[in-house]
């Protein structure tokens, strides 16, 4: 029998002892480091007096132990690799307690504690690999100052960093130098980080809106130092951002953010001392596509806002984790509007959400944004906690308004700054402050899945009276099956047939707050007066709620909203969903071997989209750009055949090429680059539509030609990948396609991140064929097993981003992905625990493809050794 080790919410308390200070000492060594940890505590008053004290540590070795500076005897403490427990501890008085472990970091291959790769020793702690370093209480509201010093050999390290302010750096005179970092902010063990070894730098400056003057320094490889700039423009414009949406200053005098090649996820916003996966950090024009920007500004950004909502504030325990993560990612995602097009920025995270965070709420890792039980807490960083949380959020402010919500977060810094505190703290400071009751709004907190809201509408002409019924309901999700209504701000818009917006003279049947309409109950019908004509209903403008709407609206009325809703978000929004509609009926008919309607109505609301001058142009490219296979799956949601759903999206494709080749030429001629490359949001929108045109004219010309001509003028990456993609995925035999892969591959060699573009294209080659290239480029000297952005950028991508090639009819995909699974899962279990989820919508596959991947889920499942990680994710995946 495993030992059941749930954690539960309900099950918390404080711990017994109170830790004041913290002194760590590191004395680096390659194979061999010993860490010192003296802790200054005290007995919690109230604490039974003779509570022993009981800490925490992961695969540790314990090289000494003290208390007081007097070694403890064997028969005071208990320790194993992962437990140390002291008895007999002073009542009252303060006591100081000194451990020394030994740990080896370069056998450290989980990346999670201090681990050294490449040369560089850094760490990662969040959440739970603080213990892997030494015995602590390694939880979130155990907040500490900490001082730490490192010793390491000075030619190999001449870098040595940990957080807050460098105050002592020496020379030791036997090859090693030391250096001292005090932090003068108490924070939780989980913020801790150290980095050594021998990076580049650039530095900066901000001067804050107090006239402190910050540093600002960026390290990463060495030859890679003139790749940090947009990294270090992007942290500028945060703080800057914080400042003044916010009233946020940053705190220390210095900020630092180390790029890393080896890293479990994104980043991590330790205080003072960010680490970043490098792909957040490095960004050329000849190595970096516009989406890569993209996601550095934002990430830096996020990280950073972490310095107040997350390390000044912090959570009390793991299942408030959504109160930074879903709070940060808010703020996150208002900064990159704030920073580009607001409505752009807003279709991407309603693309995102929907492709991650609703299969997520739909399936058997469904769970509420506050959790209240986990195995590991590491499988809980998720689209629901960040992304659904993020929409929480988001509804809060939309339910207060702006200025509401300002005071209520303004609260929330001065009330909870320097505390670790839970959701119900962070919702009670917008209740104190606005007066308003989130009681029932709280739900959303605590309830999975994603509400359905069904629409009908009724219009008197007589009487100027429209009636708008509205009703919710949630599907159940594992182990909540009866769901309550929440309530839900939805926006709506009311279109006259001339397009315009009209105002209703009043409305009832619940509240409504400008154009939000609060849905409370399972059904409500709100009426609005003084309607003069038929409108077109715009529900959810701007993606008000995280939910799904189905509404019956007639064609023209929608085509109405098509064409002339001023809110681009709805508009995109019903765009995508006629072209979700023909693509589902399309993939039906193929699978009735009946003739394919590719519906000539639709190419003409695309066309003339991508031609609206009035519209900016990375609006025109999203609307240009057709669902994927996988959005299309996702909407059929049963029996899904990836097989048929390919050959439908492939027709549709091609009708829509051929009907608007004269526009398609026109706009890749038209928005050819010249001049300089920059960045910015507005040339990348006329790069996207440029590319999404380019793939249409090679389909309308059945000719790798016009792609090919474009990878071969290319001036930046991101106009070389879209090309070389439209190549590989529209011509894969094509001696275009060939060449074109041969020569990226040869220009690129010794760009590790530039090879991860090329393994993703072609990881993500439609057809069967792909999954034996897969294999074979996993033999290619640029792929490393060992490293998490090498294995993401290929196997990853075929998991995830090759629904033909990965759900192979003969189960030989998941096969292959089960035991490469099975053999990572000892090296790295963050990320084979996460990879695994791509499956975790197995059961929507038509039965012979779904019983093959349970076949292997299962295969996973019955090994006995399995990291808790894995075995938490493949448990989950069969249950329900
Ligand atoms: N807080 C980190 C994520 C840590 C993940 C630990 N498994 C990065 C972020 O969300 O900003
Ligand atoms: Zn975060």
């Amino acid at each position: 029998m495993r030992k059941d080790r749930t954690v539960y919410l309900k099950d918390y308390r404080p711990t017994d002892f109170i830790i004041e200070t913290v002194d760590l000492a590191f004395e680096l060594g390659e194979t061999l480091t010993t860490v010192a940890s003296e802790i200054r505590m005290k007995r919690r008053p109230g604490a039974g007096a003779d509570a022993p004290l009981e800490l925490v540590g992961d695969g540790l070795q314990l090289a000494g132990l003290a208390l007081d500076g007097r070694p403890l005897l064997p028969e005071r403490y208990e320790c194993t690799s992962d437990h140390l427990k002291i008895l007999d501890l002073p009542a009252e008085d303060e006591f100081t307690l000194t451990i020394r472990t030994h740990i080896n970091p370069t056998a450290n291959t989980q990346l999670l504690g201090l681990y050294r790769t490449n040369g560089i020793y850094s760490t990662q702690c969040e959440a739970e690999g603080f213990r892997r370093i030494t015995y602590f209480y390694d939880r979130p509201d155990v907040l500490a100052v900490y001082s730490v010093t490192i010793i390491a050999d000075k030619a190999r390290n001449p870098l040595l960093l940990s957080n807050g302010n460098l105050v002592e750096e020496r020379d030791l005179g036997d090859g090693r130098h030391m250096a001292k970092w005090d932090d003068p902010f108490r924070k939780p063990s989980y913020l801790f980080a150290l980095v050594a070894g021998d990076l580049a730098m650039i530095e900066d400056h901000f001067t804050t809106m107090s006239g402190r003057d910050v540093t600002l320094r960026i390290y990463v490889e060495h030859g890679k130092a003139g790749r940090a700039g947009y990294a270090m423009d992007s942290l500028k414009r945060s703080m800057k951002w914080d400042e003044e949406r916010f009233g946020r200053e940053y705190d220390l005098d210095i900020f630092m953010i180390v790029a890393v090649s080896d890293f479990n996820m994104g980043a991590m916003e330790n205080k003072g001392l960010n680490i970043f996966n490098d792909r957040l950090i490095l960004a050329d024009p000849e190595t970096a596509t516009d989406d890569d920007y993209a996601r550095i500004e934002a990430v830096v950004a996020h990280e950073y806002f972490h310095n107040w909502t997350g390390n000044r504030i912090t959570c009390r325990d793991w299942f408030q984790l959504s109160l930074k993560e879903g709070l940060t990612v808010f703020r996150e995602h208002e900064f990159s509007a704030d920073q580009r097009s607001r409505p752009v920025v807003r279709v991407d995270e309603v693309k995102f959400l929907r492709a991650h965070q609703f299969p997520e709420d739909g399936g058997p890792l469904a769970h509420p944004v506050r959790p209240t039980q986990y195995l590991e807490i590491d499988n809980f960083y998720t689209t629901t906690v960040y992304e659904k949380g993020s929409e929480v959020s988001r509804m809060i402010a939309t339910v207060l308004g702006e200025e509401g919500f300002r005071k209520g977060l303004d609260l929330f810094f001065e009330r909870h700054d320097g505390g670790a505190v839970t959701i119900e703290d962070y919702l009670t400071c917008f209740e104190d402050a606005t007066g308003r009751d989130l009681s029932h709004f709280s739900l959303w907190y605590h309830q999975a899945g994603t509400p359905l809201i069904a629409a009908s509408s009724a219009y008197d002409e007589a009487s100027g009276r429209l009636s708008l019924t509205l009703s919710q309901t949630t599907p159940p999700t594992p182990g909540e099956r009866v769901k309550k209504p929440l309530h839900i701000p939805l926006r709506v818009g009311l279109i006259s047939p001339n397009g315009d917006d009209m105002e209703p003279s009043s409305s009832s049947g619940g509240e409504r707050t400008g154009d939000v309409l609060h849905l409370t109950d399972t059904e409500q019908t709100f009426v609005f007066e003084g309607i003069g004509a038929a409108p077109a209903i715009s529900l959810n403008r701007d993606f008000s709620a995280p939910v799904r709407v189905r509404f019956d609206q007639s064609r023209e009325n929608r085509l109405r909203i098509a064409g002339a809703e001023s809110d681009l978000v709805a508009r995109w929004d019903t765009i995508n969903a006629l072209a979700l509609e023909v693509l589902s009926r399309a993939t039906a008919a193929i699978q009735a071997g009946d003739p394919v309607d590719t519906d000539s109505e639709l190419s003409d609301i695309l066309i003339a989209t991508a031609e609206d001058e009035r519209l900016e142009p990375a609006f025109r490219a999203l609307a240009l750009t057709l669902p994927s296979e996988l959005d299309i799956g996702r909407e059929i949601a049963s029996d899904v055949d990836p097989e048929a759903i390919h050959l439908a999206r492939n027709a549709v494709f091609s009708a829509i090429a051929s009907s608007g080749r004269a526009t398609f030429q026109r706009l890749v001629e038209s928005l050819r680059e010249d001049g300089p490359f920059s960045p910015d949001a507005d040339s990348a929108g006329r790069r996207a539509l440029r590319n999404a045109a380019l793939a249409y004219l090679t389909v309308a010309d059945q000719s790798p030609k016009a792609a090919d001509d474009a990878y071969r003028s290319a001036t930046n990456m991101t106009d070389m990948i879209a090309a070389l993609r439209i190549l590989a995925h529209q011509f894969p035999d094509s001696t275009e396609a060939v060449e074109a892969l041969s020569n990226f591959r040869k220009r690129f060699d010794g760009e590790p991140l530039v090879l991860d573009k090329w393994f993703t294209v072609q990881a993500t080659i439609p057809g069967a064929k792909t999954l034996d290239r897969v294999a074979e480029l996993m033999g290619d000297p640029g792929f490393d097993e060992g490293n998490p952005n090498r294995v993401r950028a290929l196997v990853g991508a075929f998991a995830t981003g090759n629904p033909t090639g990965f759900n192979r009819p003969d189960g030989a995909g998941f096969r292959f992905f089960a035991n490469f699974i099975l053999a990572t899962d000892p090296r790295n279990a963050t990320l084979t625990a996460r990879m695994m989820t791509a499956m975790r919508s197995f059961e929507a596959l038509e039965p012979g493809r779904r019983k093959l991947a349970r076949a292997e889920i299962e295969r996973i499942a019955e090994h006995e050794d399995l990291s808790r990680n894995l075995r938490d994710i493949v448990d989950r995946m069969l249950k329900s």
